[in-house]
C-alpha cells in the first residue's frame, strides 16, 4: 500500500500517566485495558458459574465465600448476569477487541489504527457500559433475570420478575456495548482495508486479520434489529406500549426472531477471532503453512453469510409454524460444511508438521478438538425433529459451553500465551502454562462430558431447584460431581492468574521473536515502541506463513525477507 499511509499517525508521542495509561490513543495501550476489562469479567462470570453450579448441587444451602443460600429469584439473576457477562463482557472485550486492537496494525505494518481517538471511545464506552451493568445489582430489584436472551413476556413486565431498574439497566448496558463495538468495528475493518504496508496485499494478512474483519462485518450487519429490539422493549416496559405483549396485540415471538437474527452471528463473532488465533499459533508451531489459506477465507465468508438464515433453529419449538422448521434445519446442517472444511485444513496443517509443543500450542489443540465435539453436538440441535427433545435440557447448554468455551478460554488462552512477550515484553512461564492448560481441558471436560448425560436424562435449564422433580433425582450424583470438577476448573485458574501477573514483572525479557514467527508483529521489539517500529515499517514480500521452504537457511522466512531464490510458499 502507499507509504504516505503507514507514516506515523498524527497522535504523537503519548505524555504523562493519564495519557499514556488512561485516555490513551495508542492501539497496544487500548489493546491492555480491553483484556484487563474483559479479565474482570472473567473473574466474575466465573465465580457466577460457581454460585449457578453449588445451586444445582446443593440446592438452598449457604454458599461457600457468598456466605448465605440464595432463592429461584436470585439464582435466574444469577445465569442471566453470567451469560451476559461471558458473551459480551468478557468474549467480544478479549477476543475482537483486545487482540484484534493489538495484532491488526502490527500484522499489516501500520502504526496505529486508522481512528485512534474513535478507537479510545470504543473503549471508554465499554467501560461505562460495565459500570452501568455492575451498578443494576444494587438497585431495587436486582439485576436482570430473564436469561441472557431476554425473552419478553418476562422481561417487558416487571411484575413477571420482580426486577425493576435491573432490567432497563442491562439493556442500557447492553445497548452501549453494541455502541462500543460498533465504533470498534469500524477501525477493524478500514485500517486492514486502507493502511496495510507496502506488499501486503489482501491475501498477504495473516488469517487473524482476516477472521477479525469478518467478525467485524458480521457483527455491524446483525446487530441493527436487536437495538431496535431492544428500543421497542424499553418502551413496552416504561410507556405501555405492546410489541411483545399479546394482551395489545403484540407478539413475544417477534424478539425471539429479533434477538436470533443477531445472536446466531454473534456466536460466529466470539468464534471468529478465537479460530484465527488458534490458526496463528497451529501454524507456528507446527512450523508447516497453513493448509488451505485461501479457501479457509472463502469457507468462512460462506459461513458469516450463511449464519443469518439459521436463526430459527433457537425456536423449533416456540410455535413458530412448524413449515419453517425444514428450512432452518436444512441450513443450520449445511453450516457445518465450511466449518468441517476449515477443521480440515487446521488438521491438516498439523499433519506431519515438526510440531512444538508449548503452552500456546496445547491450548490451541485442546481447543481445536474440543470445538469438533461442540460441534458435532450441533447437528442433533440443529435437526428440529431431535431438537423436540433436547430443547432447553442439559443437554443444550453442555453443547454450547463446548463451542463458547473451546473459542474464549481455550482460543484466548492460546492467545494470550502466545502474543504476551509481544504485549507485556516478557515470557510467561512455561511450567505453570503448562499446568494451568491440563487443568483446565481436563476439568473442563470433567465438567460438559457430563452434562451431555444429565441433559438427555431429562433435565431442564434454567431451573433453581432439580431436587424439587422427583424424576431427576437419579442425576443428583451427576450434578455434584459437575460441581466438584467446576470448583476445579476454576481453582486451575489461579495458576494463569499468578503466571499473567508474576511474569510481568519478574519474567524473562522476551525477545522479538519468541517462537520463530513470520508475521509482522514479530519484527520490532516486545513490546512495541509508539508508532509499533523504531524505525521505518517494513515492507512484506509474500504471504504471511514461509515455513518450511526448499532453498532456504533456516525453516522458516519471515515476511519482510525476500525469499530465496526458487522458493514459493503455497497459500
Ligand atoms: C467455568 C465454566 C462455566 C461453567 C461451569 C458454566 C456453567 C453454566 C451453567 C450451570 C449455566 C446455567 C444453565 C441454565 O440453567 O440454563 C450456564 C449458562 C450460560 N453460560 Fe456458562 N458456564 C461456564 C462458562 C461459560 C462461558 C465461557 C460462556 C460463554 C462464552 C458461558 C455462557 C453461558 C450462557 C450464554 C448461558 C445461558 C444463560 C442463560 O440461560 O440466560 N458460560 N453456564
Ligand atoms: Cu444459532
Amino acid at each position: 500500500m502507499s507509504e504516505t499511509l503507514a507514516a506515523p499517525v498524527e497522535h504523537g508521542e503519548p505524555a504523562g500517566f493519564w495519557r499514556t495509561y488512561v485516555f490513551s490513543t495508542d492501539h497496544k495501550m487500548i489493546a491492555r485495558q480491553y483484556m484487563f476489562i474483559a479479565l474482570f469479567w472473567a473473574a466474575l462470570g466465573g465465580f457466577f458459574a460457581y454460585i449457578i453450579r453449588w445451586q444445582l448441587a446443593h440446592p438452598d444451602t449457604d454458599i461457600p465465600l457468598l456466605g448465605r443460600p440464595i432463592g429461584p429469584e436470585e439464582y435466574n439473576a444469577f445465569v442471566t448476569m453470567h451469560g451476559t457477562i461471558m458473551v459480551f463482557f468478557v468474549a467480544m472485550p478479549l477476543l475482537l477487541a483486545s487482540f484484534g486492537n493489538f495484532l491488526i496494525p502490527l500484522m499489516i505494518g501500520a502504526r496505529d489504527m486508522a481512528f485512534p481517538r474513535l478507537n479510545m471511545l470504543s473503549v471508554w464506552v465499554l467501560a461505562l457500559a460495565s459500570l452501568i451493568l455492575i451498578g443494576s445489582f444494587f438497585v431495587e430489584g436486582g439485576a436482570a433475570s430473564a436469561g441472557w436472551t431476554g425473552y419478553p413476556p418476562l422481561s417487558a413486565k416487571p411484575a413477571y420478575t420482580g426486577v425493576e431498574w435491573g432490567m432497563d439497566l442491562w439493556l442500557l448496558a447492553l445497548a452501549l456495548e453494541f455502541g462500543s463495538f460498533l465504533m470498534g468495528g469500524i477501525n477493524f475493518l478500514v485500517t486492514p482495508m486502507n493502511m496495510r504496508t507496502r506488499g501486503m496485499g489482501f491475501f498477504r494478512m495473516p488469517l487473524f486479520v482476516w477472521m477479525v474483519m469478518i467478525a467485524s462485518l458480521i457483527f455491524l450487519l446483525s446487530v441493527g434489529p436487536l437495538i431496535a429490539g431492544a428500543v421497542m422493549l424499553l418502551l413496552d416496559r416504561n410507556l405501555g406500549t405492546s410489541f411483545f405483549m399479546a394482551p395489545g396485540g403484540g407478539d413475544p415471538l417477534l424478539w425471539q426472531h429479533l434477538f436470533w437474527f443477531f445472536g446466531h452471528p454473534e456466536v460466529y463473532v466470539i468464534l471468529l477471532p478465537a479460530l484465527g488465533a488458534m490458526m496463528e499459533v497451529m501454524t507456528t508451531f507446527s512450523r508447516k503453512t497453513i493448509f488451505g489459506y485461501r479457501p479457509i477465507i472463502i469457507a468462512v465468508i460462506v459461513a458469516g453469510g450463511l449464519s443469518f438464515v439459521v436463526w430459527a433453529h433457537h425456536q423449533f419449538i416456540s410455535g413458530l409454524d412448524p413449515r419453517l422448521a425444514t428450512p432452518f434445519s436444512v441450513t443450520t446442517i449445511i453450516i457445518s460444511v465450511p466449518f468441517a472444511l476449515i477443521v480440515f485444513a487446521l488438521l491438516a496443517t498439523l499433519w506431519r508438521g515438526s510440531i512444538r509443543l508449548a503452552t500456546p500450542m496445547w491450548f490451541a489443540v485442546g481447543g481445536l478438538a474440543v470445538f469438533i465435539f461442540g460441534g458435532l453436538t450441533g447437528i442433533f440441535n440443529g435437526s428440529a425433529a431431535v431438537d423436540i427433545y433436547i430443547h432447553d435440557t442439559y443437554f443444550v447448554v453442555a453443547h454450547f459451553h463446548s463451542t463458547l468455551f473451546s473459542s474464549l478460554f481455550l482460543g484466548g488462552f492460546a492467545a494470550i500465551y502466545y502474543w504476551y512477550p509481544k504485549m507485556f515484553g516478557r515470557m510467561m512461564n512455561e511450567a505453570l502454562g503448562q499446568l494451568h492448560f491440563w487443568g483446565t481441558f481436563l476439568f473442563f471436560l470433567a465438567v460438559f462430558v457430563p452434562m451431555h448425560l444429565v441433559g438427555v436424562g431429562g433435565m431442564m435449564r434454567r431451573i433453581a431447584n432439580p431436587g424439587q422433580y422427583e424424576f431427576l433425582a437419579p442425576l443428583a450424583g451427576l450434578n455434584r460431581m459437575i460441581t466438584m470438577s467446576t470448583i476445579f476448573l476454576l481453582l486451575s485458574q489461579f495458576f494463569f492468574v499468578f503466571n499473567f501477573f508474576w511474569s510481568m514483572f519478574r519474567g524473562r525479557p522476551a525477545p522479538e521473536n519468541p517462537w520463530d514467527g513470520t508475521t509482522l508483529e514479530w519484527t520490532t521489539l516486545s513490546p512495541p515502541p509508539h508508532g509499533n517500529w523504531p524505525g521505518e515499517v517494513p515492507r512484506v514480500y509474500h504471504p504471511p506463513y514461509g515455513y518450511g521452504l526448499p532453498g532456504a537457511s533456516e525453516d522458516w522466512v519471515p515476511q519482510h525477507r525476500p525469499l530465496p531464490s526458487g522458493a514459493a510458499p503455497r497459500t
